[in-house]
């Protein structure tokens, strides 16, 4: 699909303003205002592309921690995010009760993950399956690390769907890093996408720094499965900018070297400048988007501070079933 000069700047925007939440939440943890942040800092491209590729709020998503462009993308907001962050009720993934960046958002069809790493990817299946036998047109997206594709809810998840050809798009970022573990040291195969011929579905690896490669490349998964045709494995390839969350000292496993040397394929500044060079984006408008963002930002920052904590007797309902939560 061809996208529009306004789609093209509607992307970066939503990379843009998930990158500068992102970086308040580094500031807010050393201001000792959040106790913890896990960064999807260089991810933005694979996400924002992958979002873009489907009928947002009519599709599933079953994300996983990194994923904060994705949700951004989705709908999830800045205010939202900073709730979660602090903790406070009216964060909508769990009512302020879940860690941060366990995502879910009813108005999105995403659907909250646990803190063990791939059991997102049997819920995708699940929700396949589901789909499947209501014979719907819907598809679901999943996103997961290439470490976590080490883990057995993995392979588990990603048969099933191949064996009963369900509408999922299975999407790893291989962002060099499980925390301290690089990808040579917990799978034999060059890349994740390698994998799906053993299980029987199509495996791509695709540059997770470029967002319209990613939307082109989730965009032809999304049309298999929606006609039936079954599922699609997708390596977007990247890298981790970022420790791996606020409680890692990368500097134990990593020479600043590679860190900066990886940062010249930023997803933002490569967006930009393809941008640039296409005649679709501008200074001044580049200028207007950093505003604006920063006015969210600061503005979420401002209402989630100000907003009430869960009430301890919240503490045992379900994060995702709202007429349980709330009734
Ligand atoms: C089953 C399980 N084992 C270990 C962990 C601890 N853990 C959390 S994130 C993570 C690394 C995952 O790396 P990867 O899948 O590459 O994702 P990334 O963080 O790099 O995006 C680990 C080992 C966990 N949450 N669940
Ligand atoms: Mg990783």
């Amino acid at each position: 699909m061809e996208l529009s000069a306004e789609i093209k700047r509607e992307m970066y925007w939503m990379m843009l303003l998930a990158r500068r939440v992102d970086e308040r939440a580094w500031v807010l943890h050393r201001q000792g205002k959040i106790a913890f942040h896990i960064s999807g800092i260089g991810h933005e491209a694979a996400q924002v592309g992958a979002a873009f590729a489907l009928r947002r709020g009519y599709d599933w998503v079953t994300p996983y921690y990194r994923d904060l462009a994705l949700m951004t993308a989705l709908g999830y907001s800045p205010t939202d995010f900073m709730l979660s962050l602090m903790g406070k009720a009216a964060e909508p993934s769990s009512g302020g009760r879940q860690m941060p960046s366990h995502w879910s958002l009813r108005t999105a069809n995403a659907v909250s993950h646990s803190a063990p790493v791939a059991t997102q990817t049997i819920h995708a299946s699940g929700i396949g399956l589901a789909i499947k036998l209501r014979k719907e047109d819907k598809v679901v997206l999943t996103t997961i690390g290439e470490g976590s594709t080490s883990q057995g809810e993995w392979y588990e998840g990603v048969n099933w769907a191949a064996v009963h050809r369900l509408p999922v798009i299975f999407i790893v970022q291989n962002n060099q890093y499980a925390i301290s573990v690089p990808p040579e040291m917990q799978m034999a195969v060059p890349s994740s996408a390698d994998k799906a011929c053993g299980l029987g579905l199509p495996g791509e690896m695709v540059d997770g720094t470029d967002v319209f490669a990613v939307f082109a490349a989730v965009s032809k998964a999304v049309e298999r499965a929606r006609k039936g045709e079954g599922p699609s494995l997708i390596e977007t390839r990247m890298y981790r900018i970022t420790p791996h969350s606020s409680d890692d000292d990368d500097r134990t496993y990593r020479t600043r070297e590679e860190v900066e040397e990886n940062k010249k394929r930023d997803p933002l500044l490569m967006a930009r400048t393809l941008l640039e060079k296409e005649g679709l984006l501008t200074i001044a408008q580049i200028d207007e988007m950093e505003a604006k963002a920063k006015q969210m930002v600061d503005e979420a920052v401002k209402a989630a501070e100000a907003a009430p904590y869960p009430a301890p007797e919240d503490a045992a309902f379900p994060v995702y079933a709202e007429e349980v939560r709330r009734g």
